[in-house]
């Protein structure tokens, strides 16, 4: 049976040579003194499908889980109304959770999901937005709490935790328990919240922008020094970072440390300087298995600029000193800080890099990858097949006349080593098992799978799992 499959949302999908023709233009367009990486080595920006901004990460039981915001394809503004998650066990392949949180969660909320970021306190987990009230017309922080980092959440309050026009919480909580919520645009505040992470005590206390906390500006009276937005606030070996958005526009990513949470802040220069086709960054900085990382968004994709914005990650060391080196955007992306599992359950939505497929929701749970044409692929990075595999299942669904999954090593038409048919199984969400033997797959690989077939989408996929070789 053949069924009707709904248009796949447009903008953002890309072929990876769409890509590196776009890093080409950004690097004589916008990036001169940038160069872009081959084809082959691209795993920048982190998310293909869909237009990410403002990444906020956070470590979690063995995980780095990275919630963005979402421009809308085709967008002309910041014209964001819902916000995103993803997680990653080893920095290259990226899990897609869908939209746990939008405006709609919250009632009082008009429009703007802009900058946030979610922090983890007792098993709970608290992710503080900025959005514009409705009925005051003025940015508000959010505060939505889930038990899951994934999600779903809920507005913890149903009206704002507090509002005064600004925007770009960061929440930070010190040793000794006390948590911090920052935010502003143009100003930069600070307050305590209480243990509940959704109340706070005393009032919300300015922090001087002066320029030696925060650098010089020149040119604009009513901005003397550099902080613009995005404040992303952390504490290593006894140090206080406040890591932001720098001048305006374009902006670049800088940093001040102070001895305490509430200062005195010292500026320390420049982190990521001016770069990557979008006239706003956003940094959110973490320590995963070992290293450090850095996580910034720009317009590397095809259609990105400053309203259609992709988040990207690189790996840096902190300087003996405490101090951050320049960081440099790349397309090349991190090396894989593990490698993956093929013999446990993979869900299709785990990609290091994905051309032209899209995800949506699975009605078996989690996402699925869809809206897949002829040609298309998923890649997925560092797997370790060890001795070698012998079979290969998927669950798959097609409202059409299917496809075949073929399965290969190194590049997208690198060798075959299976293919798996999947005929049609009476709609996109009606999901069954294929299976298809396995031969050549050892080490560690990066594994492609290529979809093939006839016109038109082909064939969904919810996950896939390899069964190693006795
Ligand atoms: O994404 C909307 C706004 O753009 C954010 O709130 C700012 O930090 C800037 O990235």
């Amino acid at each position: 049976m053949i069924t009707a499959r709904p248009l796949p949302p447009t903008g953002a999908r890309l072929t990876r040579a769409a890509a590196w023709v776009m890093g080409l233009l950004l690097a004589f367009a916008v990036l001169p003194a940038v160069v872009q990486p081959t084809v082959a080595r691209a795993d920048n920006p982190i998310v293909q499908h869909v237009y990410t901004a403002d990444p906020a990460p956070l470590v979690y039981n063995g995980r780095v889980y990275l919630y963005t915001g979402h421009d809308e394809d085709g967008s002309t503004y910041f014209t964001m109304k819902d916000w995103r998650v993803w997680s990653s066990a080893d920095m290259v392949n990226w899990t897609d959770h869908g939209s746990p949180l939008s405006l709609a969660t919250f009632s009082w909320a008009s429009k703007d999901a802009w900058a946030g970021q979610a922090v983890q306190r007792n098993g709970r987990f608290y992710w503080y937005v900025p959005v514009t009230n409705r009925a005051t017309g003025r940015m508000a922080i959010g505060v939505a709490v889930a038990d899951s980092p994934t999600g779903p959440f809920r507005d913890a309050l149903g009206h704002p935790l507090v509002e005064n026009g600004e925007f770009d919480p960061t929440v930070f909580i010190d040793d000794d328990g006390q948590a911090y919520l920052y935010w502003g645009n143009p100003n930069l505040w600070y307050v305590r919240l209480n243990a509940d992470m959704i109340s706070y005590s005393g009032s919300p206390t300015r922090i001087p922008l002066t320029t030696s906390g925060f650098g010089t500006r020149t040119g604009d009276a009513n901005r003397p020094t550099l902080f613009e937005e995005g404040p992303w606030v952390y504490k290593r070996n006894g140090l206080y970072y406040l890591v932001f958005a720098a001048k305006c526009c374009s902006e670049f990513i800088a940093y001040s440390t102070a001895p305490g949470p509430t200062g005195p802040w010292t500026y320390r220069g420049t982190i990521m300087p001016t770069q990557g086709g979008s006239f706003t960054n956003h940094p959110g900085l973490v320590d995963f298995k070992g290293n450090s990382y850095f996580f910034y968004h720009n317009g590397a994709l095809t259609g990105g600029g400053g309203y259609t914005r992709s988040v990207a990650v690189e790996k840096f060391s902190y300087n003996a000193d405490g101090t951050i080196p320049t960081i440099n955007m790349t397309n090349t992306g991190v090396p894989a800080a593990d490698t993956l599992n093929p013999y446990v359950r993979q869900e299709a939505e785990t990609i290091a890099w994905g051309s032209g497929i899209e995800t949506e929701p699975a009605t078996e749970g989690g996402m699925n990858v869809g809206w897949i044409d002829n040609g298309d692929y998923v890649k997925v990075k560092g797997v370790a097949f060890g001795r070698g595999a012998s079979s290969f299942a998927a669950r798959v669904a097609s409202g059409s006349s299917g496809g075949t999954v073929e399965l290969r090593l190194g590049s997208p038409s690198g060798t075959v080593v299976g293919r798996c048919a999947v005929p049609n199984t009476g709609g996109w969400q009606a999901w069954t098992t294929v299976t298809c033997p396995v031969t050549g797959a050892t080490g560690t690989q990066d594994l492609y799978l290529r979809f093939t077939g006839g016109s038109g989408y082909l064939l969904n996929v919810n996950w896939w799992q390899f069964t190693p070789a006795s």
